[in-house]
């Protein structure tokens, strides 16, 4: 396959910041929307990444830098997950090459990396509300720049956009907000609202008119007369009385602007200069296609949202993904129980696939929930399932599920509903970088009343939780477990778990290794190095964090002296720290090291890199294992 030479390009070979952009004339936007394409797909489909979505705003993300002067006007992107284009637009073309790789550029927004990325983000429906305090900060600072949030309909399932777009409205801020409506989440979206602009979309009066806007409004870039301006905004503004009443963006204090089409880069352009002069709340509504450009995004189920390595001309991933492993055992059990158990819900926050849910999705249709980027309000919603007797099992992203910690509290805990939490990707994600990975779960649950957390060593294991947590009725019972590949072992008929039961994987003399998670088999891995330093080290599953297994740990620390606990959570409150509170609280004396990953953010990598890098692989632990062992007391 050939790779793509820039320096064959007509435009991109000159274009490094958007002041290169601004010397094109505006038709040649659209040679140099193709040339970004291809380069995108080019670099991508070596390295793998997020792609379709970055596809789809290709145009948006020109006009935007051609007609706006970032970095004094401000873009903000929400998640970040589509802004690759706005990187190879400012500073990072070359730089795209690293795109998530261990020591490269981050896959989303990142304030340290460029002054351009004005907003960090990862996570979705935060831009409106942080466009509105930049908006904010710029009046009481005088100035005079635009700020821009940029959101996609899958964002707009979230209800912090609603809150932003309230408070918006009552200060009536110069705020400009493009919703980039491609009628996809990762997944199809979700979002009710769609049904009413597609009815609008599609209704004839409502088209004619707006053609008529249309045609006006087309040459209102040079010649318009102050006569036709007002005549055109007449009808607009009729035409908004008469088809779009009580349009939920106008009612919101938003001067409404749309739908229009997000792949012609000249109307674009020419929409963005009007708006640029406006003031006030406005809200552009464009339409768009995720995955636009190469033929095989359109009929993938997800329009090629992330891709790993693939080939370039049929879309088609060198490796299968790695992520279903874990998922698809959770995401099978689940299904085997929920047919045994007419009881069991499952709900999951536009993650189908991402969660294992697609399994029952398709299987027990009218048992699966998928609620939108809300995860708030799947927790609540869980809890008044769980109120009338049903067992909802919320399938939501460890890192995803910080959103729902007061739901946790307050509508499932203090109420004792037996809501199971389900936590894929607990631990480091790897690619995905500091807003993915699942690093507080453990301590985010651990502090809360009523609360049992468990965490599987394989996928047996795996199976053995789910179905006990859907029999525990007690309470809250949260089961976590990490991103990729399980171990491969035998599973077998589903069998009911001792609360707070841990085991003895493998008995030794010198020192003791409480692990927790995927980090036993690491231990089992650093006891075998461990026998070739002489030091024959005691592996224990802990299986609970919470509660912990009492008798287990009196013994391990009554018949060793140094204890280490291994997990892959923040040291900060997690399983080591309970481990610790057990030891202070019954007057042991004992050397405990607590093994983590430390009170910081971990950048991007892969898994593995970072395991190593945080010494929570297999050689990482040994070696600290042995220097506990043979020194007095080390502090890490
Ligand atoms: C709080 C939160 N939940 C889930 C996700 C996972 N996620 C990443 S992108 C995405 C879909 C976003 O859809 P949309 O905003 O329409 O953007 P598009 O990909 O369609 O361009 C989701 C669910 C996330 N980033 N943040």
């Amino acid at each position: 396959m050939i790779d793509y030479d820039i320096s064959k390009s007509e435009f991109l070979k000159n274009i490094n910041y958007p002041n290169d952009l601004k010397k094109l004339n505006l038709m040649d936007l659209r040679t140099l929307a193709d040339e970004v394409r291809e380069y995108l797909i080019d670099t991508i489909s070596k390295i793998g990444g997020h792609l379709g979505a970055s596809l789809g705003v290709c145009e948006l993300t020109l006009a935007l830098h051609y007609v706006f002067n970032t970095p004094d006007d401000k873009i903000v992107w929400d998640v970040g997950h589509q802004a690759y284009i706005h990187k190879i637009l400012t500073g990072r073309k070359e730089a795209l090459k690293s795109i998530r790789q261990k020591d490269g550029i981050s896959g989303f927004l990142k304030r340290d990396e460029s002054e351009y990325d004005v907003f960090g983000a990862g996570h979705a429906t935060t831009s409106i509300s942080a466009a509105l305090g930049i908006a904010t900060a710029r009046d009481f600072l005088n100035k005079k720049n635009k700020v821009v949030a940029v959101i996609g309909d899958g964002s707009m399932t979230g209800g912090m956009a609603y809150e932003a777009m309230n408070n918006i409205g009552l200060l009536k801020k110069d705020i400009i907000v493009v919703l980039n409506d491609n009628k996809m989440s990762i997944a199809p979206n979700v979002w009710s609202l769609q049904n009413y602009f597609n009815e609008l979309m599609t209704n004839d009066t409502y088209n004619r008119l707006r053609s008529k806007v249309w045609d006006m409004t087309g040459a209102l870039d040079k010649k318009m007369s102050n006569r036709l301006r007002k005549a055109a905004a007449k009808i607009e503004g009729g035409l908004k009385g008469v088809i779009t009443p009580g349009m939920l963006f106008e009612a919101l204090g938003f001067r409404y602007f749309g739908p229009i089409n997000g792949h012609n880069v000249v109307n674009l352009v020419k929409i963005m200069e009007e708006i640029y002069k406006m003031s006030g709340p406005i809200l552009l509504h464009i339409i768009t296609e995720k995955g636009k450009g190469p033929s095989y995004a359109t009929d993938h189920p997800q329009k090629i949202h992330a891709l790993n390595p693939f080939d370039k001309t049929t879309g088609i991933e060198y490796k299968k993904s790695p992520v279903t492993a874990y998922t698809k055992v959770f995401g099978t059990a689940l299904v085997e129980l929920a047919k045994r158990d007419e009881k069991i819900v499952a709900v999951n926050a536009a993650m189908p696939d991402g969660t294992g849910l697609n399994y029952i999705q398709k299987e027990i249709p009218e048992r699966y929930f998928d609620v939108g980027i809300a995860e708030q309000h799947a927790v609540t919603f869980c809890a008044g399932l769980a109120a009338e007797g049903f067992t909802p099992v919320a399938a939501i992203y460890s890192t995803f599920l910080q959103r729902a910690f007061d739901q946790i509290i307050h509508d499932v805990a203090i109420q004792k509903l037996p809501v199971v939490f389900v936590l894929d990707r607990g631990g480091l994600v790897g690619a995905d970088g500091p807003t993915h990975h699942g690093a507080f779960d453990l301590s985010y649950l651990r502090l809360i009343p009523n609360m049992v957390i468990m965490s599987p060593k394989d996928e047996n294991e795996l199976r053995n939780m789910l179905y006990t947590a859907t029999l525990y009725k007690r309470g809250p019972i949260a089961m976590r477990y990490p991103r990729g590949n399980a171990l491969g072992v035998q599973t077998g008929q589903f069998q009911k778990m001792e609360i707070g039961k841990g085991e003895t994987v493998k008995e030794g003399k010198d020192i003791a290794i409480v692990a927790i998670g995927n980090m036993v088999k690491h231990s089992l891995d650093a006891a075998e190095l461990l026998k070739d330093k002489n030091i024959d080290a005691e592996i224990i599953n802990a299986r609970f964090v919470k509660p912990l297994d009492i008798e287990l740990l009196t013994d391990v620390f009554g018949r060793f002296k140094k204890i280490i606990t291994v997990e892959d959570n923040t040291i900060a409150g997690g399983f080591g720290s309970a481990v610790a509170e057990f030891a202070v609280q019954n007057n042991f004396k004992n050397d405990i090291l607590i093994h983590g990953i430390p009170d910081r953010f971990i950048e991007h990598g892969k898994p593995e890199e970072l395991h190593a890098d945080l010494k929570i692989d297999a050689t990482g632990i040994a070696g600290v294992a042995e220097e506990f062992f043979n020194k007095q007391k080390i502090y890490v």
